[in-house]
């Protein structure tokens, strides 16, 4: 049995979609419908993931992996010899995580406040304050480098990617405001995964 990426075309599940295709893994996609539940060729999304979100990752022996900042560690894992992930158990791969920590608990999910519509403006105002200063750090972080272990693309930027494509939802001049953010989400945008990835999910580069 292949991998099977549930995902939901421009949601976080880009991530581990990337992460896929950087690894050059064989995996089929299942299209899910958030807002029902329901897997689009058929069938309750809430029996295969209960969390009732994306991304999830059926795996060959039929276990579900869930929670992207894992799910890309071991898609990265499977496929050792393409380097998106250093070595376990090293300092640098505690850099990975913590990027990846970083990415799910800042950057991701602090667009939530923000895009509530039951968030007052002010607020709205506060997390939006919070979370430009998130991605302020991210750019200062990323000045002089690459990518954010480096030279070297890691799992980490697939999902800083996703992250910037959401700032650009939100206020379609911010990736603008950062040189740095800009040349950083632009590189990895002309990867040949990447570009694959949005062609596949129907999204416009
Ligand atoms: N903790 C999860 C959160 C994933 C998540 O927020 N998924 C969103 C799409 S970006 C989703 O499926 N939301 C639908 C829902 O929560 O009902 C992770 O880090 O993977």
């Amino acid at each position: 049995m292949a991998l099977k990426l549930y995902y939901s075309p421009g949601a976080c599940s880009l991530s581990p979609h990337i992460a896929l295709r950087e690894a050059g893994l064989e995996f089929t996609l299942a299209r899910v419908n958030l807002a029902e539940k329901k897997i689009v060729d058929g069938g309750s999304f809430l029996d295969v993931n209960p969390k009732g979100y994306v991304p999830a990752l059926a795996l060959d022996n039929g276990e579900l992996l869930t929670e992207g900042a894992v799910i890309v560690q071991y898609v990265a894992d499977r496929s050792p010899e393409r380097r998106l992930a250093p070595k376990p158990g090293t300092l640098e791969r505690y850099r990975l995580q913590e990027w990846l920590n970083f990415i799910a608990t800042e950057l991701h999910k602090g667009f939530g406040p923000v895009n509530n519509p039951r968030s007052n403006p002010e607020v709205r105002e506060f997390f939006r304050n919070r979370l430009n200063a998130r991605f302020e750090l991210l750019a200062s972080r990323l000045a002089g480098k690459e990518y954010l272990l480096g030279d070297t693309f890691t799992v980490a930027d697939g999902y800083a990617y996703y992250a910037l494509r959401n700032l650009q939802k939100l206020d379609a001049a911010a990736p603008d405001a950062s040189p740095v953010l800009r040349g950083y989400f632009e590189r990895i945008g002309t990867r040949p995964a990447v570009r694959a990835v949005l062609e596949a999910e129907g999204l416009k580069p």
